[in-house]
């Protein structure tokens, strides 16, 4: 029996089913655990969608069944599927120890936790992982959950622009087109709906910026305070990274984020440099373009140093 029918088969039989998305959630692990809800909940299945945070990312609530994501655990539960989360410990909660556990993943790092593991290193986005369940057991595809793995695969592919993405990828996405998926409406959602106070941020981080190595890696950083007297939100200081990237010279972006007596370090690069590498030394994690990882202190350029010399020492003179 194929990893997906076997999936479908303790679906079935199972009780009440807890679908489980990591912490500081993004659209790929959250339209995952909200495509499994509309097929459970159109298929009269039991289940909850869990995430640890107070508050989620509010450009994801058109997808459907969004106010149902609760971060309370059900006291009963028999089965717990896992959405992109690259190790078990991503969800940042205890479970209990005597139910089955099924992985959907698409991060490299996954060691295959669960009893039954979909797992798929070479797939854009764990949505696109997700979608073969659904294929490989001629389940019917609802639009809402269409519009569910549409977007996990947008977002996380970076709207079709990573090295995963391929003819596969979008064969995904014309078959879910049509399904109900509608690509104008999930781009104005994600894209068209930013924040006033998302712009009075931006330029402050963007003005710390600083090049090293002869400009192959850049940083900056946000201060706490800045967040206060603008009234932007921390995720709104996400696409400053990528905006640092997209110069010409930076190989490299960093962001430094101080939270909580740490430092939240997000990292991106381009032409195959590898911060996953980087994350994984100071024990966080992610892919090969996108990682990140936390410093223990909330010093910014103490926090910023740890991460050059590392770069420095590890890879010779530059990286
Ligand atoms: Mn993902």
């Amino acid at each position: 029996m194929s990893v997906y029918k076997e999936s479908l088969e303790l679906i079935k039989s199972s009780h009440y089913i807890l679908i489980l998305t990591h912490i500081n959630p993004d659209a790929d692990t959250l339209s995952c655990g909200l495509a499994l809800s509309n097929f459970m909940f159109e298929n009269k299945i039991k289940h909850k969608v869990f995430n640890k945070m107070d508050a989620l990312p509010k450009n994801l609530d058109y997808l459907s069944r969004f106010s149902h994501i609760t971060n309370k655990l059900p006291e009963f539960y028999d089965l717990v599927i896992y959405v992109d989360c690259g190790d078990n410990k991503r969800p940042a909660i205890e479970i209990k120890e005597d139910v089955k556990i099924i992985n959907i993943d698409h991060h490299a790092s996954n060691d295959s936790f669960g009893d039954i593991n979909l797992v798929d290193d070479s797939k854009s986005s764990t949505a696109e992982v997700l979608y073969q369940f659904f294929k490989q057991n001629d389940l019917k595809i609802s639009p809402n959950t269409a519009t569910c793995l549409y977007t996990g695969i947008y977002d996380d592919s970076i709207r079709f622009s990573t090295p995963r993405v391929d003819g596969e990828t979008f064969a995904i996405a014309h078959h879910l087109c049509n399904c109900g998926a509608n690509p104008s409406t999930v781009a104005d959602m994600l894209t068209r709906r930013e924040s006033l106070a998302k712009f009075r941020l931006l330029p402050l981080v963007l003005n710390s910026l600083e090049l090293h190595f002869e400009g192959e890696v850049g940083t900056i950083y946000v201060v706490p305070e800045w967040l206060k007297t603008t009234g932007a939100d921390y995720r709104d200081v996400e696409d400053a990274v990528n905006m640092v990237l997209s110069i010409s010279i930076v190989h490299i972006a960093i962001l430094l984020r101080p939270t909580n007596g740490k430092t939240r370090v997000s990292l991106r690069s381009k032409n195959g440099i590898d911060v996953s590498k980087i994350a994984a030394n100071f024990n966080g994690g992610g892919h090969i373009m996108a990682a990140g990882c936390t410093i223990e202190t909330d010093d910014v350029s103490e926090a910023k140093q740890e991460i050059l010399n590392f770069i420095k020492d590890e890879n010779g003179k530059k990286f």
